[in-house]
Formats: structure tokens, sequence, C-alpha cells
């Protein structure tokens, strides 16, 4: 490293570490922004997969309400893939860049997507845990080191904030219900309790990125530390459900502060962020069906574009 890259370094870390935002014009490493904008882009990623489990759900709706509430929903998540896209895009890598690696599996998105929403009670428990999970980690990554990251993290918390409500609304319907609607509730937590604890990722200690990612404050606070305050806060929320708790290892720890849990099965994980969940296959290839139907929506807005500035160059000569 030569002696002026060192110097801008140290001002870059100097920022970061008296808490001022980095923003897209200023000097940054290049590994700095790689990790940006590789997190960045998978979380966009994770939004706009995302809206595939739920989206199987909008015509099968128990009430017009519902109906409405759902498709606003999803219609809010594809929103946070278009702010999250633009973050990205700041870096200096391109719309058409990204959705490339998605499709061809070099990115990542989030593994909890890769699971079928197999019944009503499945939008219930995604809205309250994977929602809540979804907060847990991005109300710290307000306070990223980022700029645009930190801004539109700000925008997505409020709205992420009011699907969680919407969905621990139906469990609490389903919960306090009939003897059949109360299983219904019981089985979906059942099933996506575990994965949302993945959500926050391989424990710190298997974690590849937290290290860099800490001491730059691209994260705020560690895998771990997340998912310790997701299962904290998930315990009365399950307890006024009048539920069983998934997790029969629970148990309140009174020197910690905090409740031990059982263990994730890593394995299961592992399989599914590397392609052999359930469903990795179909949103893939959902993913590239809807994107090649709206070619012809960009090829009208580059014919546009074009027009635009043949008109301008005109105008000028
Ligand atoms: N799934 O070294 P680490 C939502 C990968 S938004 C898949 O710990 P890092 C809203 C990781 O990428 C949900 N892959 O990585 C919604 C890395 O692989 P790579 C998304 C995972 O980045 C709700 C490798 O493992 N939120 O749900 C997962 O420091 C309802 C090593 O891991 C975000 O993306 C996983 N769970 O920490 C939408 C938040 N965990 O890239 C619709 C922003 C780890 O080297 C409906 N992201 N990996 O190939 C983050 O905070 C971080 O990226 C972590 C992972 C915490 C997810």
């Amino acid at each position: 490293m030569s002696t002026n890259e060192q110097s801008l370094e140290t001002t870059f870390q100097n920022k970061i570490d008296s808490e001022l935002k980095i923003e897209p014009k200023d000097w940054m490493p290049d590994a700095y922004r790689k990790n940006l904008v590789r997190q960045i882009s998978q979380h966009a990623h994770s939004e706009v997969i995302g809206e595939q489990p739920e989206g199987n759900w909008i015509t099968r709706a128990p009430s017009l309400r519902r109906k409405a509430v759902l498709l606003a929903k999803v219609q809010d998540e594809a929103g946070h893939g278009l702010y999250l896209y633009s973050a990205a895009e700041t870096l200096g890598v391109s719309r058409a860049e990204m959705i490339e690696a998605l499709q061809t599996g070099k990115a990542k998105y989030a593994s909890i997507f890769n699971y079928p929403t197999q019944t009503w009670g499945d939008i219930g428990a995604i809205g309250w845990l994977v929602d809540g999970a979804a907060i847990c980690n991005q109300v710290s990554l307000q306070r990223t080191s980022y700029g645009p990251y930190a801004r539109s993290m700000i925008r997505i918390c409020k709205e992420e904030s009011f699907h969680q409500r919407q969905g621990y609304q139906i469990m609490i319907e389903l919960a306090k219900g009939t003897p059949e609607q109360k299983q219904l509730a019981q089985d979906s937590l059942n099933r996506f309790y575990w994965p949302s604890l993945m959500m926050f990722g391989p424990h710190d200690s298997e974690s590849a990125h937290s290290a860099k990612s800490m001491k730059w404050k691209i994260k705020r606070e560690t895998n771990d530390d997340l998912r310790q305050k997701f299962i904290d806060q998930t315990v009365p929320q399950i307890e006024f459900l009048g539920l069983e708790h998934p997790d029969k290892a629970l148990k309140w720890n009174e020197k910690r502060g905090h409740y031990d849990s059982g263990e994730i099965d890593w394995e299961e994980f592992y399989n599914v962020i590397n392609g052999n969940g359930h469903c990795n296959r179909q949103r893939i290839e959902h993913h590239v069906k809807a994107h090649e139907e709206g070619a012809w929506v960009r090829d009208a807005q580059n014919a546009y574009n074009a027009k635009v500035k043949q008109r301008q160059a005109q105008a000028v000569a």
C-alpha cells in the first residue's frame, strides 16, 4: 500500500470511528465497497424474492380486507428492493449486473424465502417472525456507516413495523379462534421459528464477513447478538398467543439476563443457502420468467431515454 493510500485509509477509518457517514463520492477501500455491494444487493434480492411466498396467498386471503393488506405489504417489499438496488448502484454496480448475479446463483438472498407458504397461518408467521427478525437486524442497520444504505433503512423499518403487526394480528385471531385455527397457528409457528433464527446468519465464530463489517461499521451488531435479541423478544409474544414454544431447550438464564436456547440445525441452513432448500429452484425460475416478461418495459424506457437525449442534443445544436 502506498503512503497516499495509507493516509486515505486512515482518514476513512477515522471518519467511521467518529460516526460520520461515508457517501458515494468519498474515497473508500475496494474491500469496503465490495462488501457493501455484496450485502446491500443480497438484501435487495431478499426483499424481491420475499414477495413470492406471500404473493402466493394474495388470491386466497380469507377476506377482502386481508387481501388489500397483504397486497400493500407485498408492494412495500418491492419498494424496499428498489431503494436497496438504488443504494447499491451508488457504489458503481449496475442493476443488470446485480440481477444477473442473483439469477446465476452468484449472489444469495435470505434463506427464509426458500420455505413454502402452505397455509394462511404461514402468512401470519411470516409477518410476525420473518418481518420481526428483519426489523431486529434493520434497526441496527439504520446506523450503518454507508449513508445511502442507512437512509434507506429508516424508511424500510417504518414499513416493516406495520408488516410485523399485521402478521401478529393474524396470529392473534388464529390463536384465539377455534381449536383448528389455534392448531394452524401452532403449526406455522413450529415451521417458521427455526428458519427465522437462521435469518441472522451463522454463529459469529463461523461468520466470514463479520469482523471486517464490524470494524467498518457496516454491521453494528453481530449475528449472535441480534439473534439473541429476537429470541428474547419472541418469548412473551408466544406466551401471549397461548402457543407452545417450539424450542424445548429454551430456558431463562438469570446470570446472562437472556434466554438460553437449543441449537439451530446448521446442516439445514447450509443446504438452503447453497441452493438445496424446498423452493430455491422455483424462486429463481419465477424471477427469470418475470424478468423476461418485463423486457419490453425496459426496452421502451431505454428507447424513450434515447429519444429525449437526441432531442436535447438537437435543441443545443
Ligand atoms: N440467508 O459472514 P456472514 C426481509 C450468507 S429482509 C442466506 O455472517 P454477513 C424483509 C452470507 O451472505 C431479509 N445467506 O455474512 C422481508 C455469506 O455468504 P456470501 C434480508 C446467508 O453478510 C420480509 C455467508 O452466509 N435481510 O426479510 C444468511 O456478514 C418478509 C457467511 O455469512 C438482510 O439481508 C441467510 N440467512 O451477515 C421481505 C439484512 N446468513 O455473501 C419479504 C442485511 C448468512 O459470502 C417478506 N444483511 N448468509 O456468499 C445482513 O445483515 C447480513 O448480510 C447477514 C449475514 C446478517 C444476513
